[in-house]
């Protein structure tokens, strides 16, 4: 058995708002000193993490000066050199200043959806700067409280363009993006458009550059919307959208916990790592969350480790899953075959219409076929308790 040192080869990464979280939340003031990018890479360096990414105000203060800046982004690639960190993503704050309290891409004001777009050019020249090939979309402010204040069909349409802008200035930048949108239902707005994964992904084949745009699925935010995350991310891995994943937990019911991977719904994490794994996605596992409030930054590292050290255990035991000789026994039964009418269902054509047409299926006997999910259920619960 590993000791479950953080392996480079799962791509861990966390974000600077996410380590660098200093326990603000709307009724109470910070709980936790703000610490400089250069800290936040010697404690993720410390805690064996694989990178970082960053909103472009994370790393730079919106009203920095060029020096200022320059010192900033000097500090940084100082501390990701000293801790052999890279740099998968990067993405645009479109939500923090008042200016987009009604919106960024979908505003209701062509200066404003302008602005946004001209914010987001540069933020990808940041990005660039640092390595990022992943660039990742999500619309906080993208909504509504009423839909009398905008015309949703006209939303879709705003997005839309100021994606296919986008995908333009990356490809003429030769920055070789990967755009990942990130779907969550509401919070900071009542409701924000595009609210789960599906959304993005029947956006997708509309957009002028549907090859570099894929999306970024979070637990807690398919969790908040009631959904199955395993189903979504399935969705995403079967149409090879998916470019990014935000992995944190979430009580169902609740508002935005942004819970440590796994602490919440373990059952459902076990089935996110397993998919994962057995589809071998290949891109960051990027943790979106953040420690307690009550927790200091020598907890933080606990926070952090214990992200990581939870994906390996869940990805350990669905590797003993799929070796458990009664599970592989139960799989086979429940899976049944049929060489002749898989032959004939595989596609379309007259004649296989026809054949079908006339065949005759016993529904009592197809019905009594044991299903034993049960048994199944409870073998799988007692690899993720830590008894087989
Ligand atoms: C949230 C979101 C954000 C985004 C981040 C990257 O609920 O606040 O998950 O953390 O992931 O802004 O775009
Ligand atoms: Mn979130
Ligand atoms: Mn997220």
């Amino acid at each position: 058995m590993s000791d479950f040192t953080p392996d480079k080869k799962y791509k861990f990464t966390f974000g600077l708002w996410t380590v660098g979280n200093t326990g603000r939340d709307p009724f109470g003031l910070p709980t936790r000193p703000q610490i400089s990018v250069g800290q936040i890479c010697d404690l993720l360096g410390e805690c064996g993490a694989y990178g970082v990414n960053f909103h472009d105000n994370d790393l730079i203060p919106i009203d920095a000066t060029v020096q200022q800046s320059e010192a900033i982004k000097k500090e940084f690639r100082k501390g990701l050199k000293d801790n052999g960190l890279v740099v998968p993503m990067a993405t645009t704050n479109l939500f923090g200043e008042p200016v987009f309290k009604d919106g960024a891409f979908t505003s209701n004001n062509a200066k404003i959806r302008a602005y946004a777009i001209q914010k987001t050019m540069r933020a990808m020249d940041l990005g660039a700067e640092f390595g990022a090939k992943i660039y990742v979309f999500w619309g906080g402010r993208e909504g509504v409280e009423t839909d009398a204040a905008k015309n949703p069909v006209d939303a879709v349409k705003r997005f839309r363009e100021a994606i296919d802008f986008l995908c333009d200035y990356s490809i003429e930048q030769k920055y070789g993006y990967k755009f990942a949108f990130e779907a969550k239902p509401n919070e900071p707005r009542g409701h924000i458009y595009f609210a789960v994964t599906g959304s993005y992904l029947a956006l997708i084949p509309t957009l002028k550059h549907a090859d570099m745009c894929g999306v970024n699925p979070e637990v807690a935010h398919e969790h908040m919307a009631g959904l199955n995350f395993v189903h979504q991310v399935a969705a995403a891995l079967e149409a090879k959208k998916l470019f990014h994943i935000d992995l944190n937990d979430q009580e169902f019911g609740r508002y935005d916990q942004d819970f440590r991977f796994g602490s919440a719904n373990l059952k459902h994490a076990f089935f996110l790592v397993k998919l994962l794994e057995d589809y071998k996605y290949n891109g960051p596992r990027h943790f979106d969350a953040h420690a307690y409030r009550q927790s200091d930054y020598q907890d933080v590292k606990e926070f952090a480790r214990g992200s990581m050290r939870t994906y390996q255990i869940l990805a350990e035991k669905a590797k003993r899953w799929n070796e458990d000789k009664e599970i592989q026994q139960l799989l086979r039964e429940i899976n049944v075959s049929d060489v002749h009418l898989q032959k004939i269902t595989k596609e379309f054509s007259k004649t296989n219409a026809k054949k079908l047409l006339e065949t005759s299926f016993n529904r009592d006997e197809l019905a009594s076929a044991r299903l034993p999910y049960e048994r199944l259920d409870q073998l799988t619960m007692e690899i993720i308790m830590g008894i087989r």
